[in-house]
């Protein structure tokens, strides 16, 4: 694929309502947008980075440095570049996954366009609806809670992962799984909000038939996460702790983790996302698709993802309309518990470039 010319969108979209986790509270989603043009094809990517770096070191400000300094140089400089080798081109540069994520998702995305081929069969997904589950934020109350959950259900949600905190996990549990019934699916989330010491507080979650919890301990802790799954019947989920798919073979092998979260922006992209699929599935560890607030461009792509065979859980990919009022392509949409998975070329959505105008607060292009 030849790229003639790159362009860079800060698109900030308004919550719906605000979304709390243990790192703190957001009332937008601010993401940048990656545009790529060549004579033959376009394809759009999404950094899932944030404001700052609460959930790992990336942060936006950084990403478009890196993108725009770094990166889209290096990519512009090769002939022609396929999306396979976007990695190892932008290999001596370390960490900015999310970046690199990016850069690769448009990269495959116009690749494929190109091609006629969609992401769901070039990543080897099959099906065209997938059952998601919905991410529900730290509320103020634990009634509060209570009844988002409920209205959640109500839409069609088949399983539902709770945000917790120290302060905020035994009672909101207890009373969420109350009010869904014991055959619900539910999960927890802690984003690395516990240490080794917590071990017992949270044995106690135990008593309320989790799905998995997630990520506990810190995310370089794997020997406490393997000594806390060695103590716990509830099966222990890694997400920020998993980098590439030889980090997800360590941690299973350590007994660190029985599930794990699949982020392509977290792995550096939608191959080693496929890569940690098949290594966990040859290990016989389910996986699910994490989420992150995406846009449509982002969701696409994850929907397809979350066709692969060992997504065996339901991810948080929820509808657009659970985040936002306006996004940068048409809706997801919730039907029967399920969202269409997107099956035209690439990432099979169109981008409206008037609503990427309309939610940009900062825009950069650059040519060959
Ligand atoms: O439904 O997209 C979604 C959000 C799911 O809770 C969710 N994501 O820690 O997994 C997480 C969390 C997150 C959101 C992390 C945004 C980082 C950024």
């Amino acid at each position: 694929m030849r790229i003639d010319t790159v362009e860079l969108v800060l698109v900030e979209l308004p919550l719906v309502r605000p979304f709390r986790t243990s790192h703190g509270t957001d009332l937008t989603r601010e993401a940048i947008l990656v545009h790529l043009e060549g004579p033959d094809s376009e394809g759009w990517g999404e950094c899932v980075a944030g404001r700052a770096p609460l959930y790992s070191p990336e942060f936006n400000a950084a990403a478009w440095t890196v993108l725009s300094e770094l990166f889209v140089p290096r990519l512009l400089a090769t002939g022609g570049v396929a999306a396979e080798d976007v990695a190892r081109l932008l290999s001596p540069f370390k960490g900015h996954a999310m970046a690199k994520a990016a850069l690769e998702m448009a990269v495959l995305d116009a690749e494929l366009t190109a091609a006629g081929r969609s992401l769901q069969e070039y990543l080897g997904g099959a099906g065209d609806r997938v059952a998601p589950g919905v991410a529900v934020g730290i509320t103020d109350t634990v009634e509060e809670l209570v009844a988002v959950v409920a209205r959640y259900r109500a839409e069609g949600y088949g399983r539902v992962k709770l945000k917790i905190e120290p302060g905020f996990d035994l009672e909101p549990v207890m009373r969420v799984r109350a009010e869904l019934g014991d055959d619900a699916m539910l999960q927890v989330d802690a984003n690395t909000a516990y240490s080794r010491a917590d071990a017992e507080h949270l044995a106690r979650l135990d008593a309320f038939g989790l799905l998995l919890v997630e990520q506990p301990l810190g995310e370089e802790d794997l020997l406490g996460h393997a000594e806390l799954a060695r103590r716990l019947a509830t099966p222990v989920c890694l997400d920020e702790s998993i980098l590439s798919a030889g980090g997800a073979r360590v941690a299973i092998s350590l007994g660190a983790c029985s599930v794990v979260n699949v982020k392509a922006g977290r792995l550096g992209g939608y191959l080693e996302a496929k890569a940690v699929h098949d290594a966990c599935r040859s290990l016989g560890v389910p996986v699910w698709c994490g989420g992150m607030l995406e846009t449509g461009i982002g969701r696409a792509a994850n929907l397809a993802l979350a066709t692969l065979p060992g997504f065996t859980l339901p991810g948080d990919i929820s509808a657009t309309n659970r985040y936002f009022h306006e996004d940068v392509t048409d809706p997801f949409v919730l039907e029967d518990g399920s969202i269409a998975v997107p099956r035209g070329p690439g990432l099979g959505v169109e981008v409206h470039r008037r609503a990427v105008e309309r939610l940009s607060t900062r825009s950069w292009r650059t040519r060959r």
